[in-house]
């Protein structure tokens, strides 16, 4: 699954005088190679561990670094998402106190909305050099933001980490950013939990809970109106779980942040409707593990997008267990950016059947398979046949490929209509020629193909007898060919639907 990464943190610099968080590693792919539209993979100049040695690089994003010793003036040798992540705290041997989580969380939702950066979050002033190099950390602050989103179709998800013992974060928006009523949003997720006035809350040091709000906004909205369609942020936390103790979920930002800003938003659902309530949201939106947080003498339900960090062994399974299901909600989502093999195998019998879908070049392959099982359950798996193979094994005079010319008609030129003619523009006979598998036309105004077989992206292979309610009065000859694959004992069939 490719996905990218970036890294927000604080500025190094304690108490409550520093608004808002910093970009420390831009988005990115960290591997040694990185995926492209429409061909091969390439590599990566910003890898982040060598493909060779394995060993983690010290600098992956040299510019970025040079640039915040530019910005900065002091010098910065480190980089880095995963390099941030294994090392923040260590150039200036002491961690930040004072953490402001609303605000940082904010900034990295400006990111996604790609609003830029506040200068105030950045700004060194008249800060010393010590001060400085304390700020920094070693590593980049990055103050020109491009855009993080490389396509309207791109799922984006938060990641934080963190203990809900937070501090002085209210002071949003920043000036000039209309985008969002963060006292509305706040206080309609406090509404969605039976809590009223959410956005007054405070567990104490100046702290509120503003990133409910913020969760719920970028959750529900549209975060980018300068993109087609709509794009949103699935937020999911660790709680470190400060001093062994867990906040019970209305004092605990992470866990309603995490709640309204994760649970699945169905098809029509208003998020600033007034008739929205505590009973709005059934429990199978955002919580379908059926997990309990018992610490503390609680009973909470954990909303799926919560984690506890509370000891290195919980924090490794609750970083494991978020990015599971991150990776398992984009590939759901981007069927039409990856490659999935999409197995089904019939309950009785053994025919097994597979899809895949191959977005380098825009085939895919359709197999029919038996399956049998070693007496330890190993399968082993042979395949009958596949689709890609049979279709190029035709030439395009023996395709079967029919359109509708009042009545079924063999698509060549000569059946179409003037008005289907007009529509397919130009090249005309090359291009139904093309359409119907003809290679040689391939190479120059017509793209390559590796197969014939086109992409398979939202059907599913289907196995039994046809199933649709047609009439025969429009569909004749319909119910014939139902009856006669019913009868047929041969369950090595495939349709696509
Ligand atoms: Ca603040
Ligand atoms: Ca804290
Ligand atoms: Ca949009």
């Amino acid at each position: 699954m490719p996905i990218r990464y970036s890294a927000f943190g604080y500025y190094n610099q304690d108490g409550n005088g520093r608004n808002g968080g910093v970009l420390r590693a831009r988005m990115k792919f960290i591997g040694p190679t990185q995926p492209v539209a429409g061909s091969s993979p390439i590599n990566n100049n910003n890898s982040e561990w060598s493909a060779t040695t394995g060993i983690m690089e010290t600098n992956p994003d040299p510019l970025d670094a040079t640039a915040a010793s530019t910005f900065s003036g002091v010098s910065i040798a480190n980089s880095g998402v995963m390099n941030y992540l294994n090392k923040f705290g260590n150039n200036s041997k002491r961690y930040k106190s004072n953490d402001p989580v609303s605000e940082m969380y904010y900034a990295a939702l400006r990111y996604l909305r790609n609003l830029g950066n506040v200068d105030a979050y950045t700004n060194l002033g008249n800060a010393s050099t010590n001060e400085k190099k304390q700020y920094l950390d070693g590593f980049p602050v990055i103050v020109n933001w491009p855009d993080p989103i490389a396509y309207s179709c791109q799922q984006n998800f938060v990641l934080g980490i963190g203990d809900v013992n937070t501090h002085a974060d209210k002071d949003l928006p920043a000036e000039g950013d209309t985008t969002i009523d963060i006292s509305a949003a706040t206080n309609m997720a406090g509404k969605l939990e039976g809590i009223n006035n959410l956005s007054t809350y405070t567990s104490g040091r100046s702290n509120g809970f503003y990133m409910v709000g913020l969760a719920y906004d970028a959750h529900t909205k549209d975060i980018r109106p300068d993109l087609p369609g709509k794009q949103t942020v699935n937020t999911y936390w660790v709680d470190v779980l400060e001093n062994q103790k867990y906040e019970a979920k209305n004092n605990n930002q992470f866990y309603l942040a995490t709640k309204y800003g994760g649970f699945s938003v169905n098809e029509g659902f208003n998020p600033y409707s007034t008739g929205n309530s505590s009973s709005t949201l059934s429990d199978s939106t955002w919580w379908t593990t059926g997990d309990r947080i018992t610490i503390s003498n609680q009973n909470d339900k954990r909303p799926d997008n919560y984690f506890l960090g509370n000891s290195p062994e919980q924090m490794k399974l609750g970083l494991e267990r978020a990015f599971e299901k991150i990776v398992s909600e984009a590939a759901k989502a981007a069927s039409t950016t990856i490659s999935l093999s999409t197995p089904y195998q019939l309950p009785s019998g053994n025919a097994n059947y597979k899809v895949e879908y191959d977005p380098n070049n825009w085939t895919s392959s359709l197999e029919g398979q038996l399956i049998s099982y070693g007496s330890d359950g190993s399968p082993s798996v042979t395949t009958e046949w596949n689709a890609a193979t049979l279709l190029d094994g035709r030439t395009a005079a023996n395709r079967y490929i029919v359109t509708w010319n009042a009545g079924g008609v063999v698509f060549t030129e000569s059946n179409l209509s003037a008005e289907q003619k007009s529509a397919l523009g130009s090249d005309l006979s090359n291009k139904i020629a093309y359409l119907r598998g003809n290679r040689t036309l391939e190479n120059g105004t017509y793209r390559k193909r590796s197969h014939l077989l086109g992409d398979i992206v939202n059907s599913k292979c289907a196995v039994g007898p046809p199933s649709q309610k047609f009439w025969d009065i429009h569909n004749p000859g319909y119910s014939q060919f139902q009856r006669a694959q019913k009868q047929s004992t041969d369950h090595r069939l495939c349709r696509l639907q």
